[in-house]
């Protein structure tokens, strides 16, 4: 018996604990593992009833997936065929008892569903999340739920990943009981209350209603939340067996999906996403044993949009928050926005009034300073300007504690010269999150020169709180986002002068699976900020290199976007975007005022030059150590610049393109329009020597040489 799993007996009951940390995924040896024991427990006289039951936080969190990650890069495929320990639990002349507490996902529900019994604690939490990975359930989820709960339920549930709570998985009939107080007593009397009950309850045995009516919901609900994504439409497939075919054969059409979903492109990409995620909290340079600052109170000076969004994210998580405005007025503005926020979540019922009460009794609006002295981070999120920046991080200077991580949310300036105001650098950081605050996953978390190790750890620290993806990024222009926002933007801009048309450009980046065009972002973000960053760097341009020619005319006409109903597209009452005659008149004048010939643009070429000048740029940013790994890129596009994560992110999916195409085409490009796009060394250097971006994050990491 493998370590990872162990058995007891209680009394007649036999206990198999699975204890494999972090997650009890379901690694080499644990099902091995969990295969003996059932066995031994089967064979033994003394034993009436089995119980399996999670080690440590969790029950199964599922297969492993970093397994899936190994088997799928030396072309391998998929994982472990668990199908015969399954049906092995299933035959059991026992009862067999799974016992929930933390999540049951993946592998880990359909192990629980192939047992006869499921009992959770009420903060337990179940689901088949494998879409998020870009795969089809392998061992039995979409045979096996559907018997439970019905087609049109686990439709739903596979195409969404949609993780349910313990008492609405009692009411779906997903569990049989739920236990208060300590799990493992509860489950052995459990077992020893069904020990005699015959004929043991099957799932495989269990008759599945056909529901056309749920399937065609569940694939208008695939097209809608999946756009592109393929292992949804498969999961539909094998649920469809399901309903027609005897559930063996329903069990093989399943397999044979979901191996081919390990195989796509799609897969790789997502099981890269789901790694990148949480390799961005292992920072090189950082000590595992780095102890952040305490994090219990907190203040925001200023409460825009920006500042109301970071005040909602913290009081959600529990920290107390000051918040500090100029005027009444501005206060006020910034808390209506905020109540608004939360009253529209109680009318979806996400949560109930009292919670929202409680978050906002957590969040203290003020004109004044009191009370700063005693927040242990203060984050700064004025209006986008050093002079301002530079004023206000003088005066948090003295009034925060000296333990006080003092952050700003700036989205492009530097945080050395921010700084420099203040007698304590080390303590300064950036913290870059985005609109809306409350919602959006991602923070930038920018190192400045002297910024202390113990000010990462705890700004990573907050990230994690916050439930956000915090990634360490170096403090240049614009950071790792914005900086490879500003060369996309400015391709699609040149595009648009060249023949494309606003409405042309983001048409292709949508069906590329951008979850937005460039022009509806920058109408969203506003024209006249995007305008004034671009005069704060102005000076950096330099002379003779070609430069965007419409942002300054429609920030010159007033047409800063959705806030003013014009932009680069026209806005109906509902902020609906439709293209203006009168924008594409005006750039085809522009154009040819300037001398730039106007041609048929292909989608294609859109794409190349839209991604491909991100990819360069994520190059040099690599080169330069502002981030520390190719994946950190990728990681800050999916979850923060709507970056289909089923393309991995700009760098893997550079790597999907292969480096050497995408090296020739930006050389193209290059000798065609000039120094913009001159490749970066690494990426030149990579390209010939025929290596991935992918391959340089192992070798930084010393899993490669
Ligand atoms: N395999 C391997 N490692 C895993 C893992 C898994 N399934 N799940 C989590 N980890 C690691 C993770 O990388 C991190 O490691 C640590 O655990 C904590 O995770 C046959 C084919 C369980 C809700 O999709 O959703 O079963 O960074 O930081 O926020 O049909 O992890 O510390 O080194 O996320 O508390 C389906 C994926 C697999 C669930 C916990 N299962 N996991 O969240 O912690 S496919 C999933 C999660 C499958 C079958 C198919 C979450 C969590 P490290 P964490 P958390």
């Amino acid at each position: 018996m493998s370590q990872l799993v162990s058995l007891a007996n209680h009394g007649p009951v036999a206990v198999i604990t699975i204890d494999n940390p972090p997650v009890n995924a379901l690694s080499p040896g644990v099902p091995e593992g969990l295969a003996s024991c059932i066995e031994t427990a089967k064979a033994d006289p003394a034993v009436e009833a089995i119980v399996i039951i999670g080690g440590g936080r969790t029950f199964v969190a599922g297969a492993d997936i970093n397994e899936f990650a190994k088997s799928i890069s030396a072309g391998k495929g998929g994982g472990p065929d668990l199908t015969p320990l399954f049906t092995a639990i299933e035959d059991s002349p026992k009862p067999v008892v799974v016992a929930i507490h933390g999540a049951a996902l993946g592998g880990g529900l359909e192990l629980a569903m192939a047992a006869h019994y499921r009992i959770a604690v009420p903060d337990a939490q179940v689901g088949l999340p494998e879409a998020n990975l870009g795969i089809v359930p392998g061992a039995g989820g979409t045979q096996r739920l559907p018997r439970l709960v019905g087609l049109a339920k686990a439709a739903e549930m596979i195409v969404s990943g949609q993780i349910v709570k313990a008492p609405a998985a009692l009411e779906l009939g997903l569990l049989d009981r739920m236990i208060e107080g300590d799990l493992l007593p509860g489950a052995v009397a459990f077992a020893q209350e069904t020990a005699a009950k015959r004929p043991l309850p099957r799932t495989r045995e269990r008759v599945v209603e056909t529901d056309a009516a749920g399937l065609a919901a569940a694939r208008d609900l695939a097209r809608k939340t999946r756009r592109n994504q393929t292992a949804p439409v498969m999961a539909l497939e094998a649920l469809e067996a399901a309903g027609t075919l005897p559930f063996a054969e329903g069990l093989k059409k399943e397999r044979e999906l979901s191996a081919k979903s390990l195989t796509s492109e799609q897969a790789s990409a997502l099981i890269h996403a789901f790694i990148a995620e949480r390799a961005v909290a292992k920072i090189p340079d950082l000590p595992k044993d780095t102890a952040p600052y305490p994090l219990h109170k907190a203040a925001i000076i200023g409460a825009g949009t920006m500042g109301g969004g970071i005040a909602m994210a913290l009081a959600n998580a529990g920290i107390d928050v000051r918040i500090k405005d100029t005027t009444q007025e501005a206060l006020d503005r910034g808390l209506v926005t905020v109540r608004r926020n939360y009253s529209n979540s109680v009318a979806k019922g996400r949560f109930p009034q009292e919670v929202m009460d409680q978050r906002m009794a957590l969040i203290h609006p003020q004109l004044d300073y009191a009370g700063f002295e005693e927040a242990d981070i203060v984050i700064e999120a004025a209006f986008e300007s050093m002079a301002v920046k530079k004023q206000l991080f003088a005066e948090i200077d003295k009034v925060a504690k000296p333990d006080c991580v003092l952050a700003t949310n700036t989205s492009t300036l530097d945080i050395d010269e921010i700084a420099s105001v203040t007698s304590r650098p080390e303590m300064v950081i950036g913290t870059h999150f985005f609109s809306p605050a409350h919602v959006m996953r991602l923070v930038e978390i920018v190192r400045g020169k002297a910024t202390g190790k113990r000010v990462i750890a705890t700004a990573m620290a907050l990230a994690k709180t916050l439930r956000k993806v915090g990634v360490l990024v170096g403090n240049s222009m614009g950071f790792v986002g914005n900086r490879m926002m500003f060369p996309y933007m400015r391709e699609a801009q040149f595009l648009v002068e060249e023949g494309a048309t606003p409405a042309q450009v983001d048409r292709a980046l949508n069906n590329f699976g951008m979850a937005m065009g460039i022009f509806a972002v920058d109408d969203m973000g506003g024209i006249d900020l995007n305008w004034r960053v671009q005069q704060e760097y102005a000076h950096l341009v330099k002379p003779g290199i070609r430069q965007p020619l419409m942002l300054r005319k429609l920030f010159e006409m007033g047409r800063y976007g959705q806030k003013t109903g014009r932009g680069w597209y026209v806005y109906d009452e509902n902020r609906k975007a439709a293209p203006d005659p009168e924008v594409e008149a005006l750039i085809e004048r522009t154009a040819k005022d300037a001398g730039i010939e106007r041609r048929q643009i292909t989608d294609e070429e859109i794409i190349e030059r839209c991604i491909y000048i991100m990819i360069n740029e994520g190059a040099r940013i690599l080169e330069e150590g502002h981030a520390s790994r190719a994946s950190d890129i990728d990681a800050i596009y999916f979850s923060g610049y709507g970056f289909p994560a089923y393309r991995g992110g700009p760098m893997w999916y550079a790597d999907t393109v292969g480096l050497r195409k995408i090296y020739d085409k930006i050389e193209e490009f290059h000798q065609k329009h000039g120094e913009l796009w001159a490749p970066a060394p690494l990426l030149k250097r990579f390209a010939l020597e025929g290596r991935t971006f992918a391959g340089w994050d192992e070798v930084r990491e010393g899993k490669a040489a």
